[in-house]
């Protein structure tokens, strides 16, 4: 078995970022799965149009290329069965596909504009320019009057966390009582904010907060040993 993964990365090779990469990184830790890591820029487009994405992650198998997060999840569970589960089953699986969407939508996309103007620091200064204008297009304005009034809008982010903060009341985890893919969803996001941007998005006293505190401690600490602010 030979397992390599394309990872996001700015100036420092050593600094991962993406939170869909981070998702994948997690997803292996849970597996019990080590890849080598291909440090990957955004500007490095020709390097994984081999494997047929314009994106990362990207997972080589051996001979076998797997593109885009929830689809590499879906390849651990199904082509490493007897390692720890992913999902729990069919309906975990199921959940965790809407799971996947709440992650891209609600948290992802509720942390960009509160983030994405500390991004370009990272980057070299080629990628700090297709990064700024590309998502300046998206955006219709510049990166720093997206997240100008952070301080403020932070809090409709916070509150969008309410499901989660609430189910985190009765279990410890979104997986129950030990983290799966649901978590790392999750989590993925807040690991890519933490390697870019000094901006606190939680609360100490938030048990969001408790909860993302003991995933950077799993697997001996890989998430907390990677670079990143203090949060
Ligand atoms: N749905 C994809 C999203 C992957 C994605 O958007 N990756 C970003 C890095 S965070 C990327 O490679 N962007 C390349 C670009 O913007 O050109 C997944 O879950 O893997």
């Amino acid at each position: 078995m030979s397992l390599k993964l394309f990872e996001l990365v700015g100036t420092d090779e050593a600094r991962p970022f993406s939170p869909f990469c981070w998702r994948t990184r997690m997803a292996l830790a849970h597996k019990g799965l080590s890849a080598e890591s291909i440090p990957w820029r955004f500007t490095e487009k020709h390097a994984i149009a081999p494997h047929r994405s314009e994106k990362v992650p990207v997972l080589l198998d051996g001979e076998t290329a797997v593109v885009d997060s929830w689809t590499i999840a879906n390849y651990l569970e199904d082509n490493y069965p007897d390692r720890p589960s992913l999902f729990g089953g069919e309906g975990g699986r199921a959940m965790g596909r809407m799971m996947n969407w709440w992650g891209d939508v609600t948290v992802v996309g509720g942390m960009f504009p509160l983030i994405v103007a500390d991004i370009p620091g990272h980057l070299h200064p080629v990628d700090a320019v297709y990064f700024r204008t590309s998502r300046e297009a998206r955006l219709g304005k510049p990166l720093e009057e997206t997240v100008a009034g952070r301080e403020k809008s932070v809090e409709g982010f916070r509150r969008s966390l309410d499901p989660m903060r609430l189910t985190l009341r009765t279990q410890p985890y979104l997986g129950g009582d030990a983290p799966n893919y649901a978590d790392y969803i999750v989590f993925g996001g807040f690991q890519w904010a933490r390697a870019i941007s000094p901006f606190k998005l939680l609360a100490e006293n938030d048990p969001v907060y408790a909860w993302r505190e003991k995933l950077l401690d799993a697997f001996d600490g890989m998430a907390r040993k990677s670079p990143g602010y203090p949060v």
